[in-house]
């Protein structure tokens, strides 16, 4: 597989160095002080080969929708979702992968799943009261004395070799990641009573299997999750800050624990459990389990209000509802028949769109990919919703390593755009 990489990566990262030295004074547009006040948004600025988002149309991976994901990456079981080690491949080499590919980088994968001892002891040291994002960015930190790339580094390595070591520490990274996770889940709300890894498992079904969840129907859920949550092109704020703190050349590991923080922000990961957190205070406060639209439609209106966000709504990038969101909700419409959070996730989607709507600066109204999965998790039996966050963050380490390791092949130099004070801005709208 690392082999396959190399031969397409190198082709690109060719092409990389070739516009570099070719093109270097193409125009790629203008940047406007709205752009610069709001985010930055829409400035054409990252290069990342793993995934494009169309406001539109929303999330391709290398040209597939996740609907031909679905239908075309290989699956363990016929009936079932395909297993996120395809994305994976698909993401790294460009092509689909046959059975026979996907099932051998699942099982590259299961070889390299041992976790540091350290690792778990740095999770054991940390007081229950630290959330478990913040034990899960330490643990992904802790690992950094097994960097590959550091090590390399160190005994000054080539730098066209560069990619290699960061090859091998992403795959190991993903690989211990959903061990990582099981354990703080195990250690949070099951007294500390680990499962081990089952090394026939592929990788998903592993991490619900140490998080002593063994159906097919768990799996399959956790199946689409991981695949649906992988990646979402390079101006995310978890992938770009990986990319950031990796164009310093920092180890994979550093950059992906300062991914994880940025995922810990409730405006970006977090909201796949702030979702499911305000949903039941809905209920609470509305002292219901079933309440009428009106009644939501009020509840909406007052989080408003009280200048807070409606979590699972709105996108810097989408103008439509997000097909990941679809993708859930089809599901649910398959396998799920008559569910509390399930029923309130669909009845939100009726009635939030139109208030959002008409707040007027709102510039996406519909759901995100958080406005759903904390319904399905928790109806599989997965409640404790403090923890939705860190499975979100296992699942992009997906996209955003195999980025980083094109960056590296890429030969792509340390990230440094320019600041200016609000004085300069705004001697640039208004002169002195
Ligand atoms: N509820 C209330 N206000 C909102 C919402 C929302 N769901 N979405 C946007 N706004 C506000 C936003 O706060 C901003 O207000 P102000 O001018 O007072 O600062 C205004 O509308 C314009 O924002 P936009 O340009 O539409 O959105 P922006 O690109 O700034 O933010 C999000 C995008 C995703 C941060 C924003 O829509 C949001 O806060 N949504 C709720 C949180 C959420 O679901 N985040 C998850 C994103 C997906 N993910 O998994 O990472
Ligand atoms: C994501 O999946 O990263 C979110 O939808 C946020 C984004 O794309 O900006």
């Amino acid at each position: 597989i690392k082999y396959r990489f190399y031969q397409k990566a190198n082709k690109c990262a060719k092409e990389f160095q070739r516009l570099k030295k070719e093109h270097a004074d193409v125009v790629l547009g203008e940047v406007t002080l709205g752009q610069v006040l709001t985010g930055m948004k829409g400035i054409p600025l990252l290069v990342t080969d793993t995934s494009k988002l169309d406001p539109a149309e929303g999330i391709r991976f290398k040209g597939y929708t996740i609907p031909e994901l679905q239908e075309k990456l290989p699956k363990i079981n016929p009936d079932g979702e395909p297993i996120p080690e395809g994305l994976l491949y698909l993401m790294l080499i460009g092509e689909i992968p046959s059975q026979e590919d996907a099932l051998n980088l699942s099982r590259d994968l299961a070889t390299r799943a041992h976790v540091p001892q350290h690792t778990f002891d740095v999770i054991d040291a940390m007081p229950k009261t630290s959330k478990p994002m913040t034990q899960f960015s330490a643990a992904i930190l802790s690992m950094a004395t097994e960097s590959s790339f550091q090590k390399a580094y160190r005994a000054g390595v080539n730098k066209k070799y560069y990619w290699d070591a960061t090859y091998e520490d992403a795959m190991n990274l993903i690989a211990r990641l959903p061990r990582v996770a099981a354990y703080i889940y195990r250690r949070q709300f099951h007294n500390s009573k680990h499962i081990e890894p089952n090394p026939h498992l592929d990788w998903a079904g592993n991490l619900a299997h140490m998080m002593g969840f063994d159906s097919e129907d768990i799996r399959r859920l956790f199946r689409l999750y991981m695949i649906i949550h992988a990646d979402h092109e390079g101006g995310n704020v978890s992938a770009h800050t990986a990319h950031l703190v990796g164009s310093a050349l920092s180890n994979p590991y550093y950059c992906y624990a300062a991914a994880m923080t940025g995922l810990a922000g409730p405006l970006h990961g977090l909201a796949n459990q702030d979702v499911i957190f305000w949903m039941f205070e809905m209920l609470e406060e509305l002292d219901t389990d079933t309440p009428t639209d009106e009644q939501v439609a009020e509840y909406c209106k007052k989080t408003l209000e009280d200048g807070r966000v409606i979590p699972g709504y709105g996108h810097a990038v989408l103008r439509k509802t997000d097909p990941r969101f679809t993708a859930q909700e089809e599901f649910a419409n398959k396998y799920i028949k008559d569910d509390k959070m399930v029923n309130l996730a669909n009845q939100l989607y009726r009635v939030v769109p139109p208030i959002l709507g008409s707040v007027g600066k709102i510039k996406n109204p519909w759901p995100n990919v958080d406005a759903y999965s904390g319904s399905l998790l928790y109806h599989y039996g997965i409640k404790e919703y403090s923890f939705y966050t860190v499975m979100f963050g296992v699942s992009r380490a997906l996209g955003v390593l195999a980025s980083l390791v094109n960056d590296r092949i890429y030969g792509m130099p340390i990230e440094r755009p320019t600041s200016h004070p609000l004085s300069w801005f705004k001697e640039q709208a208004e002169g002195k």
